[in-house]
């Protein structure tokens, strides 16, 4: 990599972080009120999550007509997806399609990273410095380096895992070369979204698969399926209706949002209800069947005893069966995932299920992994599919310092505080895309994204046109936002779960819920509310600096 160390000397603008969902559309939204821009993303390509999480079976898990930009007519004619859920290659070539429609690689920096952000409160202006040995002033900082990002760890802890002597993979960082199991003893270690959608795969193409299981999870069918001419047709043509669904929906998916409790249905009722929903796949099981399962433990339970039966009638050894049936959260607690045949792959020949709950693994040798009870497995290849430092992790990484040199991990060292989930004080002109307390994770990306940005791009317009150089959230806003995120998802069951929306998953992370839990909706109408009373919970300052991109 090229080093050189350089200033540029006049301040631009605006810098953004990361070429995915987020920063595409951020970067059309500043072109167009004329702001100089400078986009810098680590990748060799846009895409984001999509251009690094390309594992095996990796797939979309919101359906295609609704996971992706609404913002461009144009854009939504011009592209037709193959199928219900598309896969990852078939995202990342969309998300291509975008940029050059919307011709962005021009303000785009490939495989250039951010190291360090400090803000000048002198001249209210960011310093970013990228690997490349260049620092960049602007006025404002802008991140869209999503949420699902930064890998937990490149390999868990597991005693003596340098020494094993096959090759290694994490799923949020897989190689761009085909890699071949074919022949191969492989071990997967994950059984969140990641390796369930990867485990049918890498069963059929290795000669043996083992899956080391720590917690087992709650899975749906997704049933994807091609899309033909006519269910396009149907779909453009309901548009406008999809739309409205979609923006009135907590979760951003024009889904009929469920007014009943399970409690309030009979059994049979209930079953019938499970029983279509199941059959449709997908999301569809969790949210649109009734109004209280994330509410209600007891209504809770009839969708997860519902999931046990399912996996009981898939799997034909019971007692593979029992190890797979979830058991210590309620459903819906942690991110659903959905499936193609994952449960299914536990009856084939060349498939074994270790439960590492009980007997967990010990360490690693040259050949395989030893679990606490003396069992050996050799292994040729190990994955992992281990997760993410979540929401915070790839915020933390890029070394951002506000005012009084603050470092952002320092601030949040008790959990993120974020106004909005877009801005946290100390830290003036940073917007963070789909930022702790945002809805975001609880919902479907594209359109939280386009909330954010569109919400980003008007706050910026408004201080330039009343010559503002300064945006900070009060101090008594933010905590405000983080009182009620905690007191309103301890009304719901999602704090009950060791998930990574609670920073669960990472040792030493605080435990704080990462998500505003009221749904974008709502959110959306707040966000409009605090702009509309001229950015309430916010300092907007006009002082004396250096005009940006003079
Ligand atoms: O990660 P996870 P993920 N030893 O954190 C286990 C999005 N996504 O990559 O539960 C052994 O959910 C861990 O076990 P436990 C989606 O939002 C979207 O699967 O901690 N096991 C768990 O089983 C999703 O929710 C798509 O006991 C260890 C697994 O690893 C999010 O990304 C597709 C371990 C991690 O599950 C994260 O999903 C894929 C250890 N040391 C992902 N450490 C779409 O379709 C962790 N585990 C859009």
């Amino acid at each position: 990599m090229n080093h050189v160390r350089h200033e540029t000397s006049a301040p631009i603008d605006a810098v953004l972080i990361g070429a995915g969902f987020s920063g595409l559309y951020m970067l059309h939204r500043l072109r167009g009120l004329g702001l100089t821009t400078r986009v810098f993303d680590a990748a060799d390509g846009v895409g984001g999550t999509w251009y690094w999480n390309r594992y095996p079976g990796a797939r979309c898990d919101s359906e295609s007509h609704y996971y992706c930009y609404s913002f461009s007519e144009e854009i939504r004619k011009d592209w037709q997806w193959s199928c219900r859920y598309p896969a990852q290659p078939e995202i990342l070539a969309y998300l291509n399609f975008v940029a050059d429609r919307l011709d962005l690689r021009r303000d785009i920096e490939f495989g250039t990273r951010v190291i360090a952000g400090t803000y000048d409160e002198e001249h209210a202006l960011w310093n970013v410095e990228t690997d490349r040995g260049e620092t960049v002033r602007a006025r404002f900082l802008i991140t869209g380096v999503g949420c699902t990002s930064a890998a937990a760890t490149s390999t868990p802890a597991i005693p003596g895992i340098e020494n094993f002597s096959g090759a290694t993979y994490h799923t949020a960082s897989w190689p761009h070369e085909t890699v071949d199991f074919a022949g191969k003893r492989v071990g997967l270690i994950g059984t969140g979204s990641s390796g369930i959608q990867c485990t049918p795969r890498l069963a059929e193409e290795a000669a043996h698969l083992t899956v080391f299981q720590r917690t087992p999870n709650y899975s749906v069918p997704a049933r994807n399926h091609l899309l033909t001419d006519a269910m396009r047709r149907e779909l453009d043509d309901d548009f406008d209706t999809l739309r409205r669904k979609t923006l009135n929906s907590p979760i951003g998916m024009p889904f009929d949002v469920p007014q009943v409790s399970a409690l309030e249905a009979s059994p049979e009722e209930r079953k019938r209800k499970y029983d279509a929903l199941w059959e449709t796949g997908g999301f569809r099981f969790m949210f649109e069947s009734y109004s209280d399962l994330v509410l209600d433990i007891k209504a809770n339970e009839t969708a997860a005893e519902y999931v046990r039966t399912k996996i009981r009638e898939k799997v034909s050894d019971p007692a593979v069966a029992a190890i797979l049936c979830p058991f210590d959260h309620p459903i819906g607690t942690k991110r659903p995932p959905i499936d193609t045949a994952y449960y299914e792959t536990f009856n084939r020949d060349n498939v074994t299920l270790v439960d590492i709950k009980t007997n967990p693994i010990r360490e690693a040798t040259a050949d395989g992994l030893t679990l606490q009870h003396g069992e050996h497995h050799k292994l040729d290849a190990i994955v992992f599919a281990t997760g993410f430092d979540a929401v915070t992790g790839a915020l933390i990484k890029l070394n951002l310092r506000g005012r009084g040199g603050l470092p952002l991990g320092e601030k949040w060292s008790a959990g993120p505080r974020a106004y909005l989930g877009l801005c946290t004080a100390g830290f003036p002109n940073l917007f963070m895309i789909t930022g702790p307390g945002s809805p975001s994770i609880l919902a479907n990306f594209p359109v939280c994204i386009e909330q954010h940005v569109d919400w980003i791009a008007d706050c910026i317009s408004r201080m330039r046109a009343e010559s503002r150089v300064e945006i900070e959230p009060l101090v008594e806003a933010e905590d405000a936002w983080a009182r009620m995120i905690a007191e309103d998802a301890n009304k719901t069951l999602l704090p009950l779960a060791n998930s990574w929306y609670m920073g669960a998953n990472i040792p030493g992370k605080p435990r704080v819920f990462l998500a505003y839990p009221n749904g974008i909706h709502a959110y959306a109408e707040l966000c409009a509310g605090v702009a509309e009373r001229g950015y309430e919970g916010f300092e907007l300052r006009s002082h004396k600096v250096l005009e940006a991109a003079d």
